[in-house]
């Protein structure tokens, strides 16, 4: 691209003050800004600790109740997009709890949202008229424009990540939210349906997607999820960049889970040291089981169960582990490659 020389003359400075008056402006000023060579994001990388923010949850919960926040969350703010309730330039997450009898209140919204439950078990949440029972480790989807509420029957605390498309779904303003006329909408399903209709290589003569282009099924148990990665690993090689890597799919389609994001499960064995990889969907991790060292960019994190850690887009990302590893995440995938843009690199 031709440069133009940054110190304009004053009758340039003149120029763009009238056009300006008219609500228009000079390409040339902004285009390299506009058109950067490589991903440019104000998403940095970053690592929060649930040693750390648990406390925080500990004590909202001591201070406000589920039915009142509506969802009692701590959102996960990037670093570099402070106040702007979003885990990468795309993405929403957060870490929610639901304690031992309360109820979060039925709603519904264009935005989807999928759960990856942290700690405590028991709690449920109901989505279209049934509900799922969640344990650690499950990866649960609430599917665009969907009721749906919480509630915690059990003993325990229950925490879970959320993870949105909020900015998606404002970048095209295409946002509806409706509250559900009572607190708890009616269960109209036995506990299981959706994984007997859809869940079990099996699907209904002639059943209609019941969720659109998000999968039908809404639970995806953890014990399964292992079980898989178990399996995978004993028959085939841990990818040098991956270990053994899995992504969540729609049972009608086999492709992703949910229209506008990915979500993975990932076995690492002990002592193995990824080697570096970067794509275009910057990527949300939330820990499972074992731990080590993530190098993202140049800068490096301890991590545990628990832990929430974010990759930015064309950041390569790198993980040593002490002890077999289990990492969930999640990213903007879809969208991009409906859209042919995104991309890998190795190494
Ligand atoms: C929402 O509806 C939930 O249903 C969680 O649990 C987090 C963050 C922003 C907007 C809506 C939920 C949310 C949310």
């Amino acid at each position: 691209m031709a440069s133009v020389p940054h110190t304009a003359s004053n009758a340039r400075q003149d120029l763009y003050r009238r056009m300006d008056k008219q609500n228009t402006a000079p390409l040339w000023e902004v285009l390299h800004a506009l058109i950067p060579d490589e991903p440019a994001t104000r998403c940095k990388p970053y690592l929060w600790k649930y040693k750390d923010v648990r406390p925080h949850i500990t004590e909202a919960g001591k201070l406000i109740t589920a039915k009142e926040a509506i969802r009692r969350v701590l959102v996960l703010e990037n670093p570099g997009m402070r106040g702007e309730s979003c885990i990468t330039q795309s993405l929403y997450a957060g870490l929610q709890l639901i304690l031992p009898g309360e109820i979060a209140p039925s709603h519904r919204h264009s935005q989807s949202a999928l759960r990856f439950i942290v700690e405590g078990s028991g709690a449920y949440t109901a989505v279209d008229g049934e509900r799922t029972t969640m344990y650690p480790g499950d990866f649960i989807i609430t599917p665009s424009w969907t009721f749906h509420d919480h509630g915690n029957p059990g003993s325990e605390p229950v925490v879970w990540m959320d993870g949105l498309d909020i900015r998606i779904v404002e970048l095209f303003a295409a946002q509806f939210h409706e509250v559900y006329p009572e607190e708890v909408q009616p269960v109209a399903r036995s506990e299981g349906a959706a994984t007997a209709r859809f869940g079990n290589g099996l699907a209904p003569l002639g059943a209609a997607a019941p969720f659109g282009k998000t999968s039908p099924i809404f639970n995806y148990p953890y014990a399964r999820s292992r079980e898989s990665l178990d399996l995978l690993s004993r028959d085939q090689e841990a990818d040098p960049c991956h270990g053994w890597k899995m992504q969540f799919v729609n049972p009608l389609t086999g492709g992703h889970a949910m229209p506008t994001i990915a979500a993975f499960i990932q076995l690492l064995p002990n002592g193995f040291r990824s080697q570096p990889y970067r794509a275009t969907d910057g990527t949300i991790y939330s820990v499972v089981e074992g731990g080590g060292r993530v190098t993202i960019g140049s800068e490096s994190f301890e991590f545990e169960p628990r832990d929430t850690l974010v990759v930015p887009s064309w950041v390569p990302v790198s993980f040593q582990t002490a002890g077999e590893t289990v990492l969930f995440s999640f990213s903007d995938r879809p969208g991009q490659e409906a859209m042919g843009l995104w991309r890998e690199r190795r190494g």
